[in-house]
């Protein structure tokens, strides 16, 4: 079984090279263990109400192979506690993926990730492949999965193949390569666009909750639509940089015909 490094963001040059040589790295404390355990708070009652992705309703997406059946996705996540906000504008997160996107960048989404008891592996997978057809070579998302409650490899965490973001695609991992985002709450798995990865299996009875959140360049059509996700007060209330920072603002076709 492989590894990850640990490093903290008063360690750039490490942060760097084991984000470029492994495709991802943990950073601890990316927030505190307190502020975690508050935006968890935050969470709970729209978790409770949020039904586990294998009911059957047929309106729903979501449960499916890919995802997974004992899983609960929430989006439009920003507006759950002021922490979450703080969290996307941390400085050194930004700077960070400005290193690797560009000067401008914005959110691809942002979705809080919560794992149930005997939930199995999720396919491999790597989340660049969004913009597959666009057929870009460079990396184009810098991901962030921030731990609300520990995570094990019982409970799952999250599954890394390091280094297969510099794989040629279709090369599969065996098991021995596979390392797992063991975490404390507040840690952060930081991940490239083309690395390998997927949500653990749970043998545990506990769930296992991340709040993920991908920058991509400001050129790049986002996943989420902020405008649909989010309360338009809500968005009206942010500083500017932080609505620019969720694709929230005003831009496009805009010449008088
Ligand atoms: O929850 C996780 O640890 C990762 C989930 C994931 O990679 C995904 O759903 O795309």
């Amino acid at each position: 079984m492989q590894s990850l490094k640990h490093t903290t963001f008063e360690q750039p040059e490490a942060t760097k090279l084991a984000f470029e040589n492994d495709g991802g790295v943990i950073i601890d404390n990316f927030i505190s263990a307190e502020v975690a355990a508050k935006i968890h708070t935050a969470f709970v009652a729209a978790l409770e109400d949020e039904p586990w992705c294998n009911i059957e309703d047929t309106d729903r997406v979501l449960g499916n192979k890919f995802f997974g059946l004992t899983t609960k996705r929430l989006h439009g996540v920003a507006q759950y506690d002021p922490e979450i906000i703080n969290c996307l504008t941390q400085k050194c997160f930004v700077q960070f993926a400005r290193h690797y996107l560009g000067e401008k960048i914005i959110m691809s989404t942002g979705e809080l990730m919560a794992i149930g008891a005997s939930e199995v592996r999720q396919a491999l997978h790597r989340d660049g492949d969004s913009w597959y057809r666009a057929g870009i070579s460079s990396n184009i998302l810098v991901s962030a999965n921030i731990a609300l409650t520990p995570f094990h490899q019982s409970n799952g965490a999250t599954v890394v193949v390091p280094g297969s973001h510099l794989w040629d695609r279709d090369r599969q991992p065996e098991n021995h390569e596979l390392a797992f985002a063991e975490m404390n709450p507040g840690s952060a798995l930081l991940y490239n666009g083309q690395v390998l990865h997927g949500g653990g299996a749970n043998s545990t009875d506990t769930t296992r909750i991340g709040l993920y959140f991908g920058y991509i360049p400001a050129w790049l059509r986002p996943i989420e639509n902020t405008t649909k996700t989010l309360p338009e007060d809500f968005l009206n209330s942010l500083p500017s940089q932080t609505q620019k920072l969720l694709g929230y603002c005003s831009s496009g076709f805009d010449v008088v015909l």
